[in-house]
């Protein structure tokens, strides 16, 4: 086989950083004022440009997305009872339920995007569910429509972990800006990032409020502590990064877009690689290039190509596998049963996440597509 190993690690996702001058730069304002997080002027400033950005009523930031996603059910006063989930997603958005003593059902998802499928959801309704919490998962939005009539008719909250969709927009609007709640993460292998960092979108003044209290402490003011919150501030110095990653995020995005639009164009027709459906009326932000295969028709199982892949440097990733519903503490669950999840269950023994960055050369890419034409004959 021609393909030759790669120099350097071909990593599933780098950050894209700005020169290191110019953020030094940016933490002159931190350092003249000596203020480093609580609201500092960046934190003011990213928070205000985001919210434009992202079309959001009101967003607060978060030291990252995992405490945002606990500060949103807090902020719902969900402490108890059911939320309907999905197991195919990462640790954080299950967990965030747990940490708060909600009790997660999981629901099966859709084959063609691998998000949560709201008839799955609206089987598993009971009086003691409280929300719906579904991913828009590698930035693929819900499907927000059926979502919002099921909660409407049930009196739910709908919470989206959103965590994958900066820069992602639905029929034009930011796919961020859905639901009660809705929860971005700024970490260093999203798309936009700001180290650590995440971000909570919410719908009205009242609950903006009552998030900004919880995100510290539950202070109120100096003399009032208004329940139990949680240290969730982004400091200045993640702040004065996602300043600066706001000046090059769309040519980030349309780097990815393109990446995208190859893989496409070469992995087309290859029996066995299905790819992710993108809807017509979704502009994507090209955040994980995603791939499922089928052992029968490809020649090689997900982890035997995770493998092959392995010698030449080029180092996949299995998002979302193992599913959350396997995880100890809730494979007990009734809904956790792989029975309940015949769709899940198999898009986590299939799926496959490709390298994508915006600084992943071109002919890496097409490398990578020749590796997946030939390996199957290479091995057998
Ligand atoms: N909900 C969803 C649906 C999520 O996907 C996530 C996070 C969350 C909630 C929680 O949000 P946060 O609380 O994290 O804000 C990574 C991330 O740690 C995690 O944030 C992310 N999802 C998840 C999809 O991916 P790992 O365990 O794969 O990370 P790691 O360290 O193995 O990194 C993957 C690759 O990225 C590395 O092989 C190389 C590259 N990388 C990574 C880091 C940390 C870099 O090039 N530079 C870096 O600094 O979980």
């Amino acid at each position: 086989m021609a393909a030759h190993r790669a120099e350097e690690p071909i990593y599933v996702t780098r950050p894209s950083l700005p020169p290191l001058e110019a953020y030094a730069e940016r933490l002159e304002t931190a350092w003249s004022a000596r203020w480093l997080t609580n609201r500092g002027a960046l934190h003011e400033e990213l928070e205000a440009k985001l919210a434009k950005r992202l079309d959001a009523p009101y967003l607060s930031l978060f030291c990252n997305g995992t405490i945002a996603l606990l500060t949103a059910l807090k902020a719902a006063d969900i402490h108890d009872g059911e939320i309907i989930t999905t197991p195919f997603t990462f640790p954080a958005t299950v967990h965030a339920l747990h940490w708060n003593g909600v009790r997660p059902v999981f629901a099966d998802i859709d084959p063609a995007t691998s998000n949560l499928d709201p008839a799955a959801v609206e089987r598993l309704i009971t009086p003691a569910t409280r929300a719906i919490l579904a991913v828009h998962v590698y930035g693929q939005p819900c499907d927000v429509d059926a979502f919002d009539s099921i909660a409407k008719r049930h009196g739910l909250v709908v919470m989206y972990d959103a965590a994958h969709t900066f820069g992602v927009a639905l029929r034009g609007k930011p796919a961020a800006a859905y639901g009660d709640y809705s929860v971005l993460s700024f970490h260093a292998t999203k798309l936009y990032t700001t180290g650590e960092g995440g971000a909570l979108i919410s719908q009205s003044a009242a609950q903006h409020e009552r998030i900004g209290f919880l995100r510290n402490f539950g202070i109120a003011n100096e003399e009032e502590v208004i329940g139990a919150g949680i240290n969730g501030k982004m400091s200045e110095f993640h702040a004065a990064l996602g300043l600066l990653q706001l000046e090059t995020v769309d040519q980030e995005i349309a780097s990815r877009r393109a990446i995208s639009k190859r893989y496409r164009e070469l992995l087309s027709g290859i029996p066995g690689i299905t790819l992710h459906a993108i809807g017509e009326d979704v502009y994507h932000n090209g955040a994980y290039f995603p791939i499922r295969i089928d052992a029968g028709l490809y020649g090689l199982d997900r982890n035997q190509l995770y493998d092959a892949l392995k010698p030449f440097n080029i180092h996949t990733r299995k998002y979302f596998y193992p599913l959350c519903s396997h995880y100890p503490g809730y494979c007990e669950l009734p809904s956790a049963a792989p029975a309940c999840l015949p769709v899940a269950e198999r898009v986590a023994e299939e799926i496959l996440c490709l390298p994508i960055f915006g600084s992943l050369e071109m002919d890496r890419v097409e490398s990578i597509c020749t590796l997946l034409r030939a390996l199957p004959k290479a091995i057998a």
